[in-house]
């Protein structure tokens, strides 16, 4: 039973709680994935559990580091789930780099959008199906 119970734990957390793999354990099957967006003179490359790099486009290893993944978060109110890296390489005169992907429900994993609204905070949206949710349903009074 402790075994089960540990598992569970590690899936989708505690009592109503976020985990490593999310609210309902919906990180686990893009786990370890990576996704690619490119934007103006950039490709962004987002990787679940590891790291985001932003590269010249053309350039294919090494880049510049944006951040390490650190956690998913869960807007309570609106259901929007945000994935967060954090603790890149220090921004110029600033703060360290650091990436969040917005989630919105779609067919596929695919990272839609990149931008960097503040120098050195990255921004993408995603579409996913762990994005289409009985919150997301609920928003669109489906
Ligand atoms: C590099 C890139 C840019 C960033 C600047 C900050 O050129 O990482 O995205 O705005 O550094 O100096």
């Amino acid at each position: 039973t402790k075994q089960v119970d540990d598992l569970e734990r590690e899936l989708v957390g505690g009592e109503g709680g976020n985990s490593k793999y999310g609210l309902a354990g919906e990180l686990y099957g893009m786990r370890d994935q990576c996704f690619k967006v490119e934007s103006g003179k950039y490709e962004y490359e987002t990787c679940i559990f590891g790291k985001a790099t932003q590269r010249d486009i053309g350039q294919t290893s090494g880049g510049t580091h944006l951040g390490n993944f650190e956690k998913v978060e869960l807007n309570e109110e609106d259901g929007q789930r945000t994935l967060m890296w954090g603790s890149g390489t220090k921004c110029w005169n600033g703060p360290s780099r650091s990436a969040e992907v917005v989630i919105t429900c779609g067919a596929e994993n695919k990272l839609l959008t990149a931008d960097e609204p503040e120098t050195c905070r990255y921004v993408f949206t995603m579409e996913s199906p762990i994005g289409c949710d009985e919150k997301f349903k609920q928003n669109l009074n489906l």
